[in-house]
């Protein structure tokens, strides 16, 4: 039970993000008051043990302790229109998000923040721009929405941090002061949280107003600034003036030539797209050509993005797990548009309310459509002739009786993993797992 004087501070959400804002608020001899939805929130056992005096109220928010708080800070799993945050917020009480406590401990300083967002690429971007850095000789924090909470990167001499920003905390962040910031596409996605594309856009807008530079997609004019301010652009076209683009098969900044496209290591024309734009934020850093030359030749990816997982009898699998909405599903299928063999593909899952009927175009080039989860039927509906399974290792197995040698089989469910995973890494180990398992039959 609750008791006492009422806390000053309330942390909504013990998940990764709730975890650090207690202890970025303890360290500063702030005792906050903890409440989150679920019975048995995941860091309950952690935070027993790092702060035994910190309250835990789970299985509800309770509306006494709210209304009496002078700042709620909330988590990104939470939607500002839960009704009791709402209430809150119609109270006059200060909710804001991880990210805002970040922005806010740095408010007096230079800046030195880059900041992506967007709905597809921002990890790949994220770690583009942090490995540039820190090729560049930078001491460098990578966190926010790719993992570690941005407030666990504070008070470790960084010269500079490169955030990756969801939709969610951008919802509940007003402050940053970023070097440059990005949105890097807008296609559908959490249509589960947003009642449209609309407010889903408004919300990845608002980080172009906390920065000095707004790059923006000029092949997506939904990531256009809607105010004015000091821009540049990205695009795989020729660029003008001085935004980054290609020409005559190489990478450009405005006149400047920087490497052949060809010596690109990330496969796929939307990498293209996202190595230049990681070495337009990495530009505006202050960051070396050189250092951006070597980590773009370099880096060949993260695991669950188009990842190559294994070649058996001349198949190729395919672990495409992050492709949690229809858009960057569209974009694995867009790059095999040329290919010679056979392409199956395994889709399906949380669709968090999507419309996946623009992926129909698609799917002509896909061989046979296999789909599982709570959303796979879905699916299944815009293909004819469509398996529906009830797991992964149906699923591999159905795709391994499929393909013939010269063939693909790719992995990219445009949905969520919840339905049936704790996440999407886990699936795509699923996926990996059931293909090693081929092997022994
Ligand atoms: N939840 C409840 N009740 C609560 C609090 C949370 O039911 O009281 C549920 C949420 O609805 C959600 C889950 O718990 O399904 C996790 O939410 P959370 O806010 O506790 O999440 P954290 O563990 O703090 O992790 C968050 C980000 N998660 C979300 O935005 C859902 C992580 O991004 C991020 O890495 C982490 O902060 C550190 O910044 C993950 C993610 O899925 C990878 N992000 C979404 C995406 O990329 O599509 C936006
Ligand atoms: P995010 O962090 O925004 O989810 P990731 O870099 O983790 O982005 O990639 C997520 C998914 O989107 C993967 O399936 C990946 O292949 C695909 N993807 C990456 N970059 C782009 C892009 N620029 N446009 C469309 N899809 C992309």
């Amino acid at each position: 039970a609750m008791t006492g004087t009422a806390p000053t501070h309330i942390v909504l959400g013990l998940g990764a993000t709730g975890l650090s804002v207690v202890r970025y608020l303890c360290a500063r001899g702030i005792v906050p008051m903890v409440m989150d939805s679920r019975d048995n929130p995941p860091g309950a056992a952690d935070l027993a043990r790092e702060f035994p005096d910190v309250v835990l109220g789970s299985g509800g928010f309770d509306c006494r302790y709210l209304v009496q708080a002078q700042q709620i800070i909330i988590s990104p799993g939470i939607a500002l229109s839960t009704p009791e945050v709402r209430a809150a917020l119609d109270m006059g009480i200060e909710v804001i998000g991880d990210i805002e406590l970040f922005a806010r401990d740095l408010k007096d300083q230079s800046p030195k923040t880059i900041g992506i967002t967007g709905s597809n690429g921002k990890s790949t971007v994220t770690t583009l721009v942090g490995l540039m850095a820190e090729a560049d000789g930078r001491s460098v924090g990578v966190g926010g929405n790719i993992g570690t909470p941005a407030l666990d990167l504070l008070g470790k001499g960084h010269e500079l941090y490169v955030l990756e920003l969801s939709s969610f905390q951008l919802e509940t962040t007003q402050s940053l002061n970023c070097v440059a910031a990005t949105c890097l596409n807008i296609s559908e996605d959490h249509m589960d949280r947003y009642t449209d594309l609309v407010s889903y856009r408004f919300a990845k807008m608002g980080l172009y107003r906390q920065s000095h530079l707004d790059l923006y997609n000029r092949e997506d004019e939904l990531t256009l600034p809607l105010e004015p301010g000091n821009r540049e652009s990205f695009g795989l076209d020729n660029p003008q003036g001085d935004d980054w683009g290609i020409r005559d098969g190489m990478l450009v900044h405005g006149t400047s030539e920087i490497m052949p496209v060809g010596d690109v290591a990330l496969i796929g024309r939307h990498n293209v797209a996202n190595v230049l734009a990681a070495m337009a934020l990495a530009y505006a850093a202050g960051i070396s050509k050189a250092a951006m030359v070597k980590v773009a030749a370099s880096f060949t990816g993260l695991s669950h993005r188009c990842e190559r997982v294994a070649r058996r009898n001349s198949v190729t699998w395919v672990n495409d797990s992050k492709a949690t909405n229809v858009g960057a599903t569209a974009a694995a299928l867009a790059g095999l548009e040329d290919y010679p063999g056979k392409v199956i593909l395994i889709a399906g899952g949380d669709g968090k309310g999507a419309d996946f009927s623009s992926l129909q175009p698609l799917l002509e080039k896909v061989a046979t459509v296999i789909t599982l989860g709570r959303d796979g039927h879905r699916i299944a509906a815009l293909k004819e002739g469509a398996i529906e399974v009830q797991d992964m290792a149906q699923a591999v197995t159905r795709a391994a009786q499929l393909a013939e040698a010269g063939d693909i089989v790719l992995l990219s469910p445009a949905c969520a993993s919840l339905d049936m995973y704790p996440h999407f890494m886990a699936r795509g180990d699923d996926f990996r797992a059931q293909v090693e398992a081929l092997d022994g039959q």
